[in-house]
């Protein structure tokens, strides 16, 4: 069997490819990205035309690959932590609906919140649609885990969520691959009735989930994924989950582990060898990355001394955890803690030199001076980092879509200006329905929707908003003469200046859009033939 060298994310790619995957939906987001790019960039997926296009936003992902399910086809959602709870009507549902071709939904977490607004665990979410969840220790189980995460969706007609987080996404490992299987062909349900979420059928789904969580937790306790290994010192029992086996590993590289293990990997939680594990030993130490979500459940409400984790600080309760962090909460003792020298200076994420939302940010700036701070609601992109000296520009960044509608608020609280900044890919992703919402109400607001052509902070990957800008404002129902673009170059600072003082006379919904390439992209001739091909004013 050929050996690859892959990140994480890639291991799970080609898991997929090589269950007989038919399609992969997603939107960008760190650490999950490189799922998506992997099928993209590969040969035999290109050949097999698997579909890899990006969607709009992680609903739009995770209903089109219901689509493909229902089609009977195997199919994989990936999107990051923040992107499930966007995903979330679908993705809850769909363990209702059940799959028909294998669906497996790949969430990558991002503890320690390397790059992004939260570090909510997704397993709970896996916990709250009530379907497995399966969280790989290394890149060879990201691998293995997604190939049998196919069978899993098939075997019990349900979604089933991969959970990985950043350092296994993004560390690169040796792995084994399988034996490559065709593609389903297409099938539809058995039950033509099973995606018609009408309360009455809905009811008997749901009473059948209920039923089958009994065949999941029997699968878990025969799952290879989740192990028990004996160990002679009862004092204490080790119940490791996902990736934090890897850490407790890296402590004992040379010796044996004195205390039973019990290594988990597939959810639901394997009752009787946790039981089995609980009765054995004196104390429990719980190591798992992310929430205190096996903790909690082995606590329970009342207050449990045995069990040891993040609840009662043996481990911190938030960040990413480590091997020293597991090596401290068993008692190992590190004193070669290096410090940082003083030579290391901190760096702050900042924005590319050249970049138009710089420009765009001084304008913006100097048109707001006379009003004083805390008119500019942000949105999530490259122009976040306006929030930092010396531009200090905005002043909220919530959520994907959040700088319209928090606007609109805020308009409708009286308060003026109210600015909205949001990029183009954002702007696709959610801030359409949000500008509606504003048009329908005749909002005092300025849409500032700065266009660079791509998705500026995840690497740059096609934005959905390419070349259509204009036409969805129009569409939505903004004033055509309410709608500006410009190219935010220092020539242009004045211009852009007069420009949002004259809208801010107006009462109603202005779009101006600040328009330049991003500069990351400018040796993409493929990109710069097809900004040309668009002929927009710029
Ligand atoms: C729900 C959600 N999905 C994905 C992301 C990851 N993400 C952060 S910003 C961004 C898009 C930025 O693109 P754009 O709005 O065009 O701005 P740019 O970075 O190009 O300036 C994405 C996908 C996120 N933070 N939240
Ligand atoms: S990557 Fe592009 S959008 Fe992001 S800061 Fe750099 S130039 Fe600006």
């Amino acid at each position: 069997m050929q050996n690859l060298l892959l990140l994480g994310a890639e291991a799970i790619a080609q898991g997929a490819l090589d269950a007989g995957l038919s399609g992969v939906y997603a939107y960008p987001g760190t650490p999950s990205t490189e799922i998506t790019e992997y099928v993209q960039h590969n040969k035999s997926a290109k050949n097999r035309k698997v579909h890899s296009q990006w969607s709009s936003n992680e609903k739009t992902a995770m209903e089109a690959a219901i689509g493909m399910s229902y089609a009977g086809k195997r199919a994989l959602v990936c999107m990051k932590h923040v992107g499930l709870n966007v995903a979330a009507d679908a993705f809850v549902n769909s363990a209702i609906t059940g799959a028909n071709g294998g669906l497996v939904v790949a969430v990558a977490d991002d503890p320690s919140m390397h790059s992004s607004q939260n570090e909510q665990d997704s397993r709970y979410y896996g916990k709250f649609a009530m379907i497995p969840v399966l969280e790989p220790s290394n890149q060879q189980e990201a691998y293995d885990m997604t190939y049998y995460g196919f069978e899993l969706s098939e075997k019990f007609q349900v979604p089933v969520l991969l959970r990985i987080t950043t350092r296994l996404s993004h560390s690169r490992s040796g792995v084994k691959r399988a034996t490559e299987k065709q593609e389903n062909g297409i099938k539809l349900p058995d039950d033509m009735r099973q995606f018609v979420l009408l309360p009455v059928i809905a009811k008997r789904r749901y009473k059948g989930l209920i039923e089958s969580q009994a065949k999941f937790e029997q699968d878990s306790e025969n799952s290879t994924f989740n192990h028990y290994k004996e160990g002679k010192d009862k004092s204490l029992g080790i119940i490791v989950c996902g990736i934090a086996y890897n850490y407790l590993m890296e402590n004992y590289v040379n010796e044996e582990i004195p205390y039973p293990v019990l290594k988990i990997g597939q959810y639901p939680l394997p009752r009787k060898q946790v039981k089995k594990i609980y009765n054995e030993c004196d104390k429990i130490l719980v190591i798992e990355e992310g929430y205190p979500i096996v903790e909690e459940m082995l606590k329970g409400f009342l207050a449990n001394d045995k069990v040891k984790g993040r609840l009662d600080g043996t481990l911190p309760r938030d960040g990413e955890l480590n091997p020293r962090l597991v090596g401290q909460a068993l008692g190992f003792k590190f004193d070669d803690i290096k410090t940082i020298p003083d030579l290391v200076e901190g760096r702050p994420p900042a924005m590319c030199v050249g970049c138009g939302h710089i420009d765009a940010y001084i304008a913006l700036n100097e048109a707001l001076e006379e009003f004083g701070d805390g008119h500019v609601f942000a949105d999530i992109g490259c122009y976040t980092l306006g929030a930092l000296e010396p531009l200090n520009a905005i002043n909220s960044c919530v959520d994907m879509g959040a700088s319209i509608t928090m606007a609109k608020g805020a308009a409708d609280a009286g308060f003026q200006p109210a600015i909205a900044v949001i990029g183009d890919s954002t702007f696709t992703h959610s801030g359409m329905t949000g500008l509606l919402d504003a048009v329908s109400e005749k909002s005092n607001i300025i849409v500032l929707i700065s266009d660079n052509f791509t998705t500026g902070m995840t690497g740059q990957q096609e934005s959905q908003a390419f070349g259509k800008i204009e036409d969805i404002c129009k569409g939505i129902g903004v004033d055509e003469e309410h709608i500006f673009v410009l190219n935010p170059t220092k020539r242009k600072k004045q211009e852009m200046i007069d420009l949002i003082k004259q809208e801010m006379k107006y009462e109603g919904v202005t779009v101006i859009i600040p328009r330049r390439q991003c500069v990351q992209t400018v040796k993409d001739k493929d990109l710069g033939q097809r900004i040309r091909e668009l002929k927009l004013k710029v």
